[in-house]
């Protein structure tokens, strides 16, 4: 009714709030476009595929980047490494440095979880079902879990300097999300508890996606950091 009345009334009027509304459209339009076409510029995957030799599952691979900017301040994320049905679970878990763990015993039986590891040495002593011990992991490197009372229980807690790592999947196909990370050169590197340790000199000389193929032999592992 009112638009009715506004073109009989002032045709010129009409005319002229029209045509900056479509330019309004088109300025946010191609605001859109362009924060779009960037966002999809800058943000680069570093990807790829692990072949283990010798083992049957190519999952709970580490890859990761070092020679990398370090973590300022690590998120505060809490992480869980439960026990159930005698296992631990995850079998690997990575975490950054000053990361918080909690062990909750989910099983029927009690467990005495404990670490020699460098990294980080604690010994819960025997807990029950339901109960529940927490660690904070200040130093990166590897940290091995046993439990006391179970010889086959075994797990690993991977602490970590910087943010450009990942795990494989079963198939051995990791993604590390290096958007922010500067080009520069750096090294890919590799660990597993039955795979020897691989390192990969890495020139990222633009911020675009790369994907690369690593193969790897069973052997004794190093550390994560020297
Ligand atoms: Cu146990």
């Amino acid at each position: 009714m009112g638009q009715q009345r506004y073109n009989n009334y002032h045709p010129g009027l009409v005319k002229k709030r029209r045509i900056p509304l479509n330019n309004k459209f088109l300025f946010i339009f191609t605001i859109v476009l362009f924060c779009m076409s960037t966002s999809l510029a800058t943000a680069a995957d570093l990807s790829g595929k692990v072949s283990p030799q010798g083992l049957r599952r190519a999952d709970n691979i580490l890859v990761y980047l070092t020679k990398t900017p370090e973590f300022s301040s690590p998120p505060q994320n809490e992480f869980i490494m439960d026990q159930n049905d005698l296992t631990f679970l995850p079998h690997v878990l990575v975490i950054p440095r000053d990361g918080i763990v909690s062990f909750p015993n989910s099983d029927k039986v009690a467990h005495n979880v404990f670490s020699l590891s460098r990294t980080k040495k604690f010994n819960f002593g025997s807990y029950k079902p339901g109960q529940s011990h927490k660690v904070t992991f200040d130093k990166p490197g590897i940290v091995e879990l046993r439990c006391d009372v179970h010889a086959e229980m075994i797990a690993y807690i991977l602490v970590m300097k910087s943010p450009y790592y990942a795990l494989t999947d079963k198939k051995g196909y990791f993604k590390i999300d290096i958007t922010d990370l500067d080009t520069g050169k750096y090294y890919l590197k590799t660990w597993h508890e039955k795979l020897k340790n691989k390192k990969i000199a890495l020139d990222l000389t633009q911020a675009e996606s790369k994907s690369i193929t690593i193969k790897l032999k069973r052997g004794a592992p190093g550390v994560l950091y020297k």
